[in-house]
């Protein structure tokens, strides 16, 4: 019997099947694909199951992943990844037009994670009920500029239900993750899309938010009917940490889309776009073909790197 992991309490797994959802042990000699992974089964896996007479489930087999979401693994032990959502079909960065504001930075850095992992990547723009005639021309920018490097960018407002009926069908098909600052309207925009979710929202302050509330173990909310092959968003407290692995300053301009295919135009092969004479990059900058938001942004994170800080995603 086959199925997808939807939630993983260290050594429970439940798997969800056509016949529901089955708690489920790892068989003792489970044979790892990767070895280099830090953890055999995640949410996301695709697994073959043996049901014991009991009801409950032993995994026996998972099946080989792709689009898997990892951060490092603590310790730094170089070249160990510790994937956090296995098969994500897309992964989506979520903002609002204010309160607060749109961070390009923020932007940015997760667009570069996604290019890193391969993983298909989109923008939300929440709130979009807060659009004013100043907000309009600023976000309006970064919708064109995203869209026009080849991302999905979605407008949305839980409030008026703009935009939410064509996030949903997008959602609930695939494995998905949403990651964005607090009170952007994450946990708004789930319980737009599946009521029955019932998520906390707003009213509680940043600091305090922190220490409480906290998504203690992963799992695959789904979005739609609950079915193996349906929608599902991915919620791990890992999602709060992930970042670059093992990326090098000389290798960060490939995860910038429009510099990938220019880099080969500067005159020194391993030009990190910052100082060094007859780069090409800076020169399309002046010229206006690359747009200096996304420039800074790549000099932020090359100081990141540099200084040894190249985390995402907070
Ligand atoms: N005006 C407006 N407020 C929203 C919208 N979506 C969420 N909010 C509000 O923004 C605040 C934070 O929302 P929440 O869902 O908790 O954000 P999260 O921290 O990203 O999960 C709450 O007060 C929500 O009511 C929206 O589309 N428009
Ligand atoms: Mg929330
Ligand atoms: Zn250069």
């Amino acid at each position: 019997m086959e199925g997808v992991v939807i939630r993983s309490t260290g050594s429970w797994h439940d798997v969800l099947t056509t016949e529901g959802s089955i708690s489920c042990t790892i068989r003792g000699r489970f044979r790892l694909q990767e070895e280099d992974a830090t953890n055999p089964v995640v949410i996301g896996d695709r697994v073959t199951i043996q049901k014991n007479v009991d009801g409950s489930g032993v995994i026996v087999e998972r099946h080989p992943r792709h689009g898997k979401l990892s951060r490092r693994a603590a310790g730094r032990r170089v070249g160990k990844e510790h994937v956090i959502v296995a098969n994500v079909d897309e992964a989506w960065v979520v903002q609002s037009v204010r309160k607060p504001r749109i961070n390009p930075g923020f932007i940015d850095r997760f667009l570069v994670m996604a290019e890193v992992q391969t993983i298909r990547a989109g923008i939300i723009i929440n709130k979009s009920d807060l659009l004013d005639a100043s907000a309009e021309e600023h976000i309006g920018f970064f919708v064109e500029l995203y869209a026009g490097l080849g991302y999905d960018v979605h407008m949305t407002s839980v409030k008026t239900g703009e935009g939410v009926e064509e996030l949903r069908r997008i959602l609930e098909r695939g494995i998905h993750v949403l990651v964005g600052p607090s009170g952007v309207g994450k946990s708004s925009l789930l319980n737009a899309l599946q009521p029955d979710l019932k998520l906390r929202t707003g009213g509680i302050s940043e600091a305090t938010q922190k220490g409480k509330h906290t998504t203690t173990y992963a799992e695959l909310l789904p979005i739609g009917e609950a079915r193996p092959d349906g929608g599902f968003i991915g919620d791990t407290p890992g999602l709060r940490e992930f970042g670059l692995v093992g990326i090098e300053a000389a290798e960060l301009s490939h995860y910038f889309v429009e510099l990938r295919d220019r880099m080969g135009e500067c005159r020194f092969p391993n030009c990190t776009h910052d100082h060094e004479p007859g780069c090409r990059i800076k020169e399309l900058v002046e010229e206006d073909q690359v747009a200096v938001e996304r420039y800074e942004s790549y000099i932020n994170m090359l100081r990141s790197i540099q200084l040894g800080d190249a985390d995402v995603g907070r």
